[in-house]
């Protein structure tokens, strides 16, 4: 009882911080921890007078139901889990629910096989709860059927860990699973991650720069300069002019790593086609800006300080010149993976982060991809009991199984950093310098094994970035690619924070209408933007010249550029207005 009350206490206190609190980056370091035992006294927005379930307890306290219901939830099959009936968290969850879970397997191909049911219109043969991620359309589509419910009033009146989820995560993640009659159709998965929210991060052979006794660039024109010297300098010292100055993994989607990093001294950019400014919908691929852009990239081609075969290379062609034994070759990567440091075995200290690069006229961008939400529970016409499942779905999301689910058995795989069980003196927090604390240590880490501890993130699960951004790990933990994104990221989250994300479009939710109006289009706009860009670089077609960029222009109108924007930008009013 009393560790409920200091629980209750400190959830308020949290609560009151944040309440006082704007800046997203420092919510990722909250400490709220709310699950109480045994307690009434909770904070929630539960109306007085919303009729609830009588079997239910109250939101927050724990077990979720007075006498024990019985569920049945639809999942696939997993490998790496032996069964999910005996699991630990299954017993965990049954445990803190007074439930029972009855599981109903699917194939991989879960979201066909739950399309042709709700087709076919038996909905009462469903389970009561299907867990999986199919993707916004089929998520309207069987919100619209009436197969899945909406649950729209349950998270008006029946919530607990999705609150202090959006407290945790700093962000109203409800935007991103509306649908576009305004209903939310279940509850989403959504995870934080610095990394892939900051896919262009680059590192420079330091040995080069002390070599040549060059700083390391801060600006686009320091960059140029530093590649040059590079490329004439022979800094791997062999007498021969083998050093690749910078070379990106295969230019594959419309955007990739290297493009990004170049482009946004110039042109704010994200990993799709839109950008936002002051709620209009643009793209970053027909403006002024980012014709400069091409031609500082036409200028580093034009040095042969990025080689032309940069568009015909392949990631096994990349790795042989990342890794090559004998000598170093490269000197710039950019890279937003956790593939980084595989790359370049032997040599992973050697390179520093740096960037994102500014332009001389004080411009400063980041390529930002904000994370979103994914709806991966919904409740179906079957289940004769809906708040319940919606408090599974709830529970689900509380920072405990959201960290369960994925790392294992609390006290055993992992803990809290306060109650850990290491001498935190010879623990090192890598992204502390980021602003994220050490907030959990891992002892064994059940991942990438048959294993029957977790759920393998299957169903919904919300974590803020502080989780895997404060992982602690042993001070004598080889440098990986986690610690070459710790080291760089610091300045990358300024940038983004000061300019970038408020450019940056997150998620759209598109009804079938408005997806098959543009899916073509789009398609024919990567294909183009993709193709120009490559001559412009390589210089087959004049960057420099008019003409050529005024025929580009024109050609992206032609296949559709503006009715793709007008939708989008129904969508993006429907969704954020
Ligand atoms: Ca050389």
């Amino acid at each position: 009882m009393k560790r409920g009350c200091l629980l209750v206490s400190l959830f308020l206190l949290a609560a009151i911080m944040l309440t006082a609190c704007t800046t997203p980056a420092t919510t990722g370091a909250t400490t709220t921890k709310a699950t109480t035992t045994g307690t009434t006294a909770t904070t929630t927005t539960t109306q007085a007078g919303y009729p609830h379930d009588p079997n239910l307890n109250d939101p927050g306290v724990i077990p979720i139901c007075k006498e024990k219901v019985t569920l049945k939830v639809g999942i696939r099959e997993n490998a790496n889990v032996v069964d999910f009936a005996t699991n630990t968290m299954t017993k965990l969850i049954e445990e803190q629910g007074n439930m029972k879970l009855e599981f109903v397997y699917y194939s991989a191909e879960m979201a066909t096989q739950i399309n042709l049911v709700v087709a076919g219109g038996d909905f009462k043969s469903m389970p009561d709860i299907l867990m999986l991620s199919p993707g916004d359309a089929y998520v309207y589509q069987w919100g619209l059927a009436g197969a899945i419910i909406p649950v729209n009033e349950y998270y008006e009146n029946s919530a607990f860990h999705l609150n202090i989820a959006e407290e945790r995560t700093g962000v109203d993640f409800k935007r991103m699973i509306t649908s576009p009659d305004g209903n939310y159709y279940g509850i989403p998965t959504f995870n934080q991650s610095l990394g892939n929210e900051n896919p262009a991060k680059m590192w420079i052979y330091k040995p080069w720069l002390d070599k040549l006794s060059l700083p390391v660039p801060q600006t686009t024109a320091d960059f140029l300069n530093v590649l040059k010297a590079f490329k004439t300098g022979d800094p791997n010292g062999n007498g021969q002019p083998d050093e690749i100055p910078l070379l990106g993994l295969p230019y594959t989607n419309i955007t990739i790593a290297w493009m990004q990093a170049l482009v946004a001294p110039f042109q704010f950019i994200g990993a799709g086609h839109y950008v936002v400014n002051d709620g209009k919908i643009g793209t970053w691929y027909n403006t002024a800006a980012y014709r400069e852009s091409l031609q500082y990239i036409r200028s580093l081609f034009a040095e042969g300080v990025i080689p032309d075969f940069q568009f015909t290379i392949d990631r096994t062609g990349y790795n042989n010149l990342a890794s090559n034994a004998e000598i170093p070759l490269l000197g710039v990567i950019i890279d937003g993976s956790s593939a980084i440091a595989g790359a370049i075995p032997g040599r992973v200290p050697e390179y520093v982060g740096f960037g994102p690069l500014k332009n001389p006229d004080g411009r400063h961008y980041t390529a930002f991809v904000p994370s979103v939400a994914n709806i991966s529970f919904m409740i179906t016409a079957a289940c004769a009991k809906p708040e319940t499942a919606f408090r599974l779905g709830d529970l689900l999301v509380s920072e405990d199984l959201s960290i369960i689910t994925r790392w294992g058995t609390e006290g055993k795989h992992w803990d809290y950093v306060k109650n850990s069980k290491k001498d935190m003196s010879q623990m090192d927090a890598w992204f502390e310098k980021a602003g994220y604390p050490g907030y959990i240590v891992i002892y064994d880490d059940p991942w990438g094994i048959v294993q029957n501890d977790h759920w393998y993130q299957a169903g919904p699960f919300i974590r803020q970035y502080g989780i895997a951004a404060g992982r602690v790990v042993p001070k004598d933990t080889p440098i990986n690619s986690e610690y070459m994104i710790a080291q760089a990221i610091t300045k990358y989250l300024e940038v983004s924070e000061s300019t970038s994300k408020k450019l940056a479009v997150g998620k759209l939710v598109f009804n079938s209408t408005e997806l098959s109006a543009i899916t073509e289009i789009l398609n024919s706009l990567t294909v183009s933007v993709k193709e120009n860009f490559a001559k412009f670089c390589l210089g087959q077609q004049d960057i420099n010249s008019d003409a050529a960029w005024n025929e580009y222009v024109k050609q992206l109108d032609a296949i559709g550029l503006k009715d793709v924007l007008k939708i989008v930008q129904n969508v993006y009013d429907r969704m954020y207005k």
